[in-house]
């Protein structure tokens, strides 16, 4: 098997440390052309702290190290013509098949792919293992999806030059619903988008209560907890209706 770049946990938190303690709750694997575009947005915040702790354990493959020819190619031109490379088959079936395990879901990123969803991370969210393929050039040869793939994501409806900022968004939005990755702070809060939720989340605002002669609206410092619910749930209607119908 090739070596595997950027395995930050073995980098900068010593190799192979585990304990009882911190066996991680769910392993996310990324098959990609650029993994130095991994560095940065995983090693921050709370998802660096899922992974010091050891609930989230993550590793970044490069795609050309599964290649055998001097040039490390890894696209090739559609068949019939047309504009752009295709990713070519061999390379990302024989990474899958030296990554994936038998319980491993395998994903595609790309455009096509089905829209992700707050429903979708908490789905991913229970399994055990997953393999994010990312996508590049005008995309992947048909029998990578077909064979492959247990499914394909898109996280919206523009195009991007490569598929690595979807596979971290998939990563960010999954890795902090594992238990124990939130603190509670962090957690309190209900989600916008849970199941059947509310729609988008109503104005919010903190101290000063007056700022460049913006006032808060009087009814959050009334105290009168009944009416500021319901002052809440219109403006969130309100809001909801002028911007994401679609929810309601
Ligand atoms: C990609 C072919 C993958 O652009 C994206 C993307 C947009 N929404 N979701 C994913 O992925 C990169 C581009 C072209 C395959």
């Amino acid at each position: 098997m090739p070596p595997q770049e950027f395995d930050f946990k073995r980098a900068k938190f010593g190799g192979g440390f585990r304990s009882a303690a911190t066996v991680p709750s769910m392993k996310i694997e990324v098959l990609t052309l650029f993994p130095a575009m991994f560095a940065g947005p995983l090693d921050e915040s709370i998802i660096k702290r899922a992974r010091e702790s050891g609930l989230l354990d993550l590793k970044i493959h490069q795609l050309r190290d599964y290649t055998h020819d001097r040039h490390k190619t890894v696209d090739d031109r559609p068949f019939g013509g047309g504009p752009g490379m295709l990713l070519k088959p061999e390379p990302i079936f024989e990474a899958v098949e030296a990554i994936a395990r038998e319980k491993t879901r395998v994903i595609l990123m790309s455009p096509s792919g089905r829209p992700f969803s707050q429903a979708i991370a908490r789905e991913l969210g229970a399994c055990d293992d997953l393999l994010i393929v990312t996508g590049h050039y005008e995309g992947f040869d048909e029998r990578i999806r077909e064979q492959l793939a247990d499914d394909e994501l898109s996280i919206g409806d523009y195009v991007l030059t490569n598929g690595a900022l979807p596979a971290m968004v998939v990563i960010d939005a999954v890795a902090r619903l594992l238990p124990g990755v939130l603190g509670d702070d962090e957690s309190a809060k209900e989600e916008s988008f849970s199941a059947g939720g509310p729609g988008l989340e109503y104005p919010q605002y903190t101290r000063p209560a007056e700022f460049r002669g913006m006032k808060v609206p009087e009814v959050l410092l009334s105290g009168n907890h009944a009416q500021i619910a319901k002052w809440r749930a219109e403006q969130a209607r309100a809001r909801t209706k002028e911007r994401r119908p679609d929810l309601l």
